[in-house]
């Protein structure tokens, strides 16, 4: 390879390339129209939509109704026990036709799926997460062309694949199949490289769909082509980041051609290669000076850089674009106080993770919508978090969801998709596995949010320590030395093969949770998910002395809002036990489990709606409570992410915004916990220690005012403390015996204020009460409120002269989006919170409802 210029920072040259004829040398062509599917063996043809799935085809022809209504799904289950076929006819542009080389890129194919062109078998697949490239050259003809492709059903596949073994695999039931009415309820999903929640999970429907996800593309190209631009950081100053381009070109023959680096329309640096026939890499070191930096959420500008990687040959080009961030992640795993550390460290510095789950937006992936995927990040933006997990139970996500959070500064936790069970160990599946992990890999790796690949969720748990490898043992030490053979193979050689080779540099872990391979979590060592509450029944105050290195999961589940059960429900299905709210639970221990953790803290909700409302609090005082123990526990630990920030269907879950995207109580308190100055009392045997949590990256100097007042607004006391706390660390910085602050005063009507205040700014500011609210004399206040136009809608002010406790701001059914919620308003204080909408005044005054906790009980 000859360099022709040599270059650092940017700046305009004149490449031989900029002389050459640049005609694009590849066409391609979108094959997403015209499409038609049926029932294999049925006489008509119905119209479909591709990308799309044969249960939203179904929908959409009026042949289904609606899954989600009330228990629609459970008459649904005969779909996926049958074949289906797609098929369309195109038109290939003429200037495609002629070009040297014609592919057919299928990129998602979910799931068995069998390809032919004008009647020539073209492609046998059967991994929804792989892409699949045929050549189709000498097959396209110049008129009509027939694309069909026959689904075969993932039961029937799966079926026989499991008879096809002599033991059983373990897997959990969040594999539905007694549910999904497969026969002898064999548990096939771990047979099938398809998304496992479509099977079932204990927040999801069982909807095992069919059909053409992702795009297919006609793609052609003369001499050669750029398959793939892989964008290598390898060192970083404040004055310089080098990297290298690696372009994989895929060649007709030998010929010359320049490879180029441009960005803004500028070259960065431009090589002369000689390119051989076929698919080869060839690298271009390039350097951008001065760099900046791309950081997370809170802490900087997410600065991305667009590179445009160019071929160019003697008689075209063909170019290839790419963002990335510059910047430099590692997890870093010390030998501590602790134990071992996990944790994030950001362009040098150690991050605390804040954030969440995640899991597909729907259980049909083709149907979420670019605004559905903008408002989910701009959710998690806004609520503070620098890191989403994308679960190992759902789908590779798509290209859009990383570019958001790329644009965010949301770093992920990318799991493999793999989840709560264990896997077959046979050959076949294990390759197929390997090339799903490189597509994927390569798919995804010049993304800087991209901070940890993982195996998987919970097999090591549920080998180890929910008693599988005993149960197998049962069976005979062949049947748990196969099963664990295969674990070890795909999560211990594979997949971290995978990653050393195609993305070599970004971390790997074998299995969430766990204490690295194949050891079992402890909260020394791993990362944590923590499930005594809530599968535990244990009292959620355990989450205070059970805190990991880092908490990769833990949750507590509510129903969505009122105008969201209204999607699924009547008003004759509201009640906690009623078949249709309970087909809309699906965690085993149900919706009893809610109630029984509301008496502890609450009174009987007096009816349903209220029960929705009171059961939204208590999620939310739950995970703020869990969150502002990891936060306190800085150092120690080091991130915290609760279980799930989204649902694929309307239903009582773990998630803090439903299927519809309203904000459930739980969202906006975490909003606040994750804010970057927390304040945080605690309570331990009548000591009371107020901590100060600071994120950002420079020491806190101010004052820690602290107050007590009665629910009428009275103050009993005050105290301000002045404090510096250091950059990113928790504090404690004031401690008393609760005898001597309440001193006699009745602590079911007080309450704490406590504020942190900067130059006469109040910047973060928490309440505080001494006893569970079913102890608390809440008065029954009266809330004024009156709203004035704001810039996208209005702004809300309210004032109460008593304490009003979880306020709840209702507009019903109409599309808006309170800037705050749930909170509570301290007497004799207004508060102005934004409402987004494009309702006009009447219509807000219709709308509009509001109500805080007494009103409840
Ligand atoms: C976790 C997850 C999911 C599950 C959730 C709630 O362990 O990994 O499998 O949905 O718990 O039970």
């Amino acid at each position: 390879m000859r360099t022709i210029i040599i270059l650092s920072g940017i700046v305009i040259i004149t490449s031989l390339a900029g002389c050459m004829n640049q005609k694009e040398l590849t066409i391609n062509q979108n094959l997403n129209t015209n499409w038609q599917f049926r029932q294999v063996g049925a006489e008509q043809w119905l119209p479909a939509t591709v990308p799309g799935c044969n249960h939203t085809d179904l929908l959409a022809n009026g042949k289904i109704e609606d899954p989600f209504w009330r228990m629609n799904e459970a008459n649904l289950q005969w779909i996926d026990k049958l074949d289906w076929e797609y098929k369309t006819i195109f038109q290939v542009k003429p200037q495609l036709l002629i070009k040297d080389r014609v592919m057919l890129d299928f990129q998602g194919l979910d799931t068995y799926a069998e390809v032919s062109l004008n009647g020539n078998p073209l492609l046998t697949a059967d991994n929804m997460f792989r892409q699949w490239q045929v050549d189709v050259k000498d097959i396209l003809l110049p008129g009509d062309n027939e694309l069909r492709i026959l689904f075969r059903s993932p039961i029937t596949e799966g079926i026989k694949k499991y008879d096809a073994l002599d033991y059983v695999i373990p897997v959990s039931d969040n594999d539905m199949a007694k549910h999904g009415q497969v026969e002898g309820d064999k548990k096939v999903s771990v047979f099938t490289r398809k998304a496992p929640y479509h099977f079932g999970w204990d927040w999801g429907p069982r909807l095992v769909s069919s059909g053409v996800w992702r795009p297919i593309v006609l793609k052609a190209w003369d001499q050669a082509r750029i398959l793939d631009l892989h964008l290598i950081q390898k060192s970083v100053s404040e004055q310089s980041a080098t990297l290298t381009a690696v372009f994989e070109v895929e060649a007709e023959q030998s010929t010359n051609a320049t490879l180029e680096i441009v960005t803004d329309g500028q070259i960065l640096h431009a090589d002369e290669v000689a390119l051989k026939p076929g698919a080869h890499t060839y690298n271009v070191d390039f350097t951008i000076t001065n760099p900046k930096l791309w950081w997370t959420n809170g802490l900087g500008e997410p600065h991305l850089y667009t590179l445009t990687g160019k071929l160019i040959t003697q008689t075209g080009a063909h170019s290839r674009t790419e963002r990335i961030g510059i910047r430099t992640v590692e997890l870093v795993r010390a030998n501590d106080e602790y134990g071992t550390s996990f944790t994030f460290k950001l362009n040098g510095i150690p991050v605390f993770m804040k954030g969440a789950n995640y899991i597909p937006n729907d259980i049909y992936p083709t149907r979420v919508s670019d605004d559905k995927y903008r408002r989910v990040i701009e959710t998690a933006r806004t609520s503070n978090f620098n890191m989403l997990r994308v679960w190992g139970g759902g789908i590779y996500e798509n290209d859009l969801f990383y570019d958001l959070c790329d644009e965010a500064g949301i770093l992920v936790w990318q799991d493999f998709m793999f989840a709560c069970a264990m896997y077959p160990s046979d050959k076949q599946f294990l390759d197929n596995v390997r090339l799903e992990a490189i597509d994927n890999v390569k798919r995804l790796r010049n993304h800087p949010c991209i901070a940890l690949w993982c195996g998987n969720n919970e097999n090591l748990a549920a080998w180890l320590q929910w008693g599988w490898k005993k149960q197998a043992e049962a069976k005979g030490q062949a049947v748990a030395d196969i099963i664990w053979q295969g674990y070890t193979d795909l999560f211990h050689h594979i997949l971290p093969e995978v990653v050393a080779e195609y993305d070599s540099g970004r971390f790997y872990w074998s299995s969430s949770p766990s204490t690295g391979e194949g050891k079992p979590s402890d909260l020394a060592h791993g990362d944590e998910h923590y499930w005594r509450v809530w599968h535990g029944r244990d009292p959620y105050e355990t989450y205070a002395d059970n805190i990991g290195r880092f908490m990769s999961e833990y949750g507590f589940q509510s129903f969505p809002a009122l105008p969201t059960v209204q999607e699924y429900a009547l008003p004759e299905d509201y009640g906690l036990l009623t078949d249709v709210m309970k087909a809309h639970q699906r965690s085993y221990i149900g919706n009893e489990a809610i109630k029984q953790y509301m008496l502890r803290d609450y009174q009987e909700p007096k009816d349903f709606e209220s029960f929705l409302y009171v059961g939204q609090v208590l999620q939310a005082e739950i995970i703020r409570f869990a969150v502002e123990a990891h936060r306190r526990a800085m150092g120690q630990c080091m991130g915290s992410l609760y279980w799930q920030i989204n649902d694929c269907w309307p239903v009582a879950s773990w998630s803090s915004m439903d299927s519809s995207l309203r904000w459930k109580a739980e969202q906006y308190f975490v909003k606040k916990a994750f804010e970057p100055i927390l304040i945080s009392p605690f309570m331990i045997d009548d000591n009371l220690k107020i901590y100060l949590v600071n994120d950002h990256l420079c020491t806190l100097k101010g004052n820690l005012s602290l107050r007590l007042l009665d629910f009428n607004g009275k103050q009993l006391w005050q105290k301000t403390i002045p404090t510096e706390v250091p950059a990113n660390a928790a504090r404690v910085c004031f401690e008393t015996q609760r005898p001597a602050l309440l001193n006699g005063l009745d602590d079911t009507s007080i309450m704490l204020i406590a504020e942190w205040v900067e130059n006469d700014q109040v910047l973060a500011d928490c309440v505080y009460y001494f006893r569970k609210v079913k102890d608390l004399n809440l008065p029954n206040p009266e809330i004024e409120y009156d709203f004035k136009k704001g810039t996208d809608g209005f702004e809300i002010t309210l004032k109460s002269q008593q304490l009003a406790k979880n306020v709840y701001l209702m507009i019903g059914k109409e599309e808006g989006f309170f800037e705050d919620n749930y909170f509570d308003l301290l007497p004799g204080k207004a508060v102005t919170i934004d409402l987004k909408t494009t309702m006009n005044k009447d219509q807000l005054e219709q709308a509009f409802s509001l109500r805080c906790l007494p009103s409840a009980f």
